[in-house]
């Protein structure tokens, strides 16, 4: 099978709710309901952090959270993890710079699954279009507090560096972000925003999500 259309791929990432059982208060299950019932288009299990589940409970809970995507036809995205990845037959895998390289995930899934990238820098975006990646995760754009081993935050100058040298891989903007901050995100060129904690952390989650949809729908391209 070909690689995912790009088009396609622009319109999944335009409300692209992340988290693990880490970033809820409820349980992830209910979180992922709610966040899918206000209309998130992909979604990323990424099972990190302090106390994150291993082995066979960190699987059952990724089969049940791809089960919920599959039933209301939301893409499930593994972050990191290629061996879960691949024993979930996930429809894709996100990794970072730190993480197996966009080259060797490319070889080892085939063409058919979505792969993602994140890049701190034009460099980093150059090479992870180079290694064969469907889209790019840009940030951090914002200070967050979601992920400990944040780099230096980069504002949304990044995004209209990485546009203005000509790239127009889909990409989404991560870190930090709101519903209230979400519009310079876009307007600066990523086609979506990737978001932790104002969704999996908000009292209405639902009403989180519908409302990054809103903001996405009325400043998007
Ligand atoms: N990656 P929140 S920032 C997972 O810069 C992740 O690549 C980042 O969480 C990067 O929406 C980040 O709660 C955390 O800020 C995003």
């Amino acid at each position: 099978m070909k690689q995912i259309d790009s088009d396609q791929l622009r319109d999944l990432l335009k409300v692209y709710f992340i988290m693990g059982s880490a970033n809820c208060r409820i349980a992830p299950a209910k979180v992922l309901k709610e966040a899918v019932a206000g209309g998130i288009t992909m979604f990323q299990f990424r099972e990190k952090g302090t106390g994150a589940l291993t082995a066979q409970v960190r699987f059952n809970l990724g089969r049940r959270l791809q089960k919920i995507c599959r039933a209301n036809g939301v893409p499930f995205i593994v972050n990191d993890d290629i061996d879960l990845a691949i024993a979930l037959d996930a429809d894709g895998i996100h990794v970072g710079q730190d993480d197996t390289p966009a080259l060797a995930i490319r070889q080892l899934l085939g063409e058919d699954k979505i792969v993602g990238v994140s890049a701190h820098s034009l460099a980093e975006a150059q090479q992870a279009i180079a290694d064969g990646a469907d889209y790019l995760g840009i940030g951090p754009i914002y200070p967050t507090s979601s992920k400990e081993d944040a780099r230096a935050v980069r504002g949304t100058s990044i995004i209209k560096e990485i546009r203005n040298s000509g790239i127009t891989i889909p990409l989404v903007g991560i870190g930090g972000i709101t519903v209230h901050n979400a519009a310079p995100v876009l307007a600066a060129g990523a086609d979506g925003i990737s978001v932790i904690s104002a969704i999996a952390g908000a009292e209405d989650i639902t009403l989180a999500a519908r409302g990054f949809v809103h903001e996405v729908n009325s400043n998007g391209s």
